[in-house]
């Protein structure tokens, strides 16, 4: 396996950790995906501004934003059908990346076409933080921002292209980080321009059972 660079304490970061092919029949994957679990285009809360990703769920739960609030749900919010399940590629990456024995329970998927970007955030929507955010990126490159705990503290910059994996976890698992643009026509990997980020996430407190801890 590659070895990862450490960005910070607990934020690691592995170039190319799936091959051409592999990253292929994940996209071939993704693509029947979202034939059954649409994109759609969250919103803010409160203010109901539209995001410039659009989004989709696999896994037991899926991430949702609209007027009403960020929030996990088991269902899709415009199908009203259960997102599909995880394809195995992704539970294999959690398996060898996150070192975290409970399984994941959520994977966001986000679409950036043209112009599409993502203000400086962190991921805190989770009940449980001693579990680590793991992504991985398929398509055009993008330009990465990540900073400290404080929104304030300084940042720098990476470019996270197709195939790899980046992790946040213990210290960094609350890490500001953001995405600046992309760079279209960087990748001959999708059939269109534009790139596709995947983050596993778990959203539970895991149980004791679930942690071998009986
Ligand atoms: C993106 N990534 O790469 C946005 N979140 O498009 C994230 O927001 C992210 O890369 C948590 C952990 C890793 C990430
Ligand atoms: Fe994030």
């Amino acid at each position: 396996m590659t070895s990862p660079i450490e960005l910070a304490p607990g934020c690691l970061w592995w170039q190319g950790w799936l091959s051409r092919d592999q990253q292929q029949a994940l996209a071939d994957d993704l693509r029947a995906l979202l034939a059954e679990a649409p994109l759609f285009t969250p919103r803010m809360p409160r203010t109901g501004k539209p995001f410039s990703v659009r989004m989709s769920n696999c896994g037991p739960l899926g991430w949702v934003s609209d007027a009403a609030g960020y929030r996990y749900q088991p269902l899709h919010p415009e199908t009203g059908r259960a997102w599909p399940p995880f394809p195995p590629v992704l539970l294999r990456a959690w398996g060898e990346l996150a070192a975290c024995p409970a399984p994941p329970e959520a994977c966001l998927i986000n679409w950036y076409g043209e112009g599409a970007r993502m203000g400086l955030h962190q991921d805190r929507d989770e009940e449980e933080f001693g579990a680590p955010v793991l992504s991985l990126s398929l398509g055009d490159t993008a330009v990465f921002r990540i900073g400290g705990i404080k929104r304030t503290d300084p940042t720098r910059s990476i470019r996270l292209a197709s195939g790899d994996a980046l992790l946040l976890s213990g210290p960094s698992r609350l890490a500001f980080h953001g995405i600046d643009r992309i760079l279209p026509g960087s990748s001959t990997l999708l059939k269109q321009p534009g790139r596709i980020n995947l983050t596993l996430r778990r959203v539970h407190r895991a149980d004791d059972a679930a942690t071998g801890a009986l």
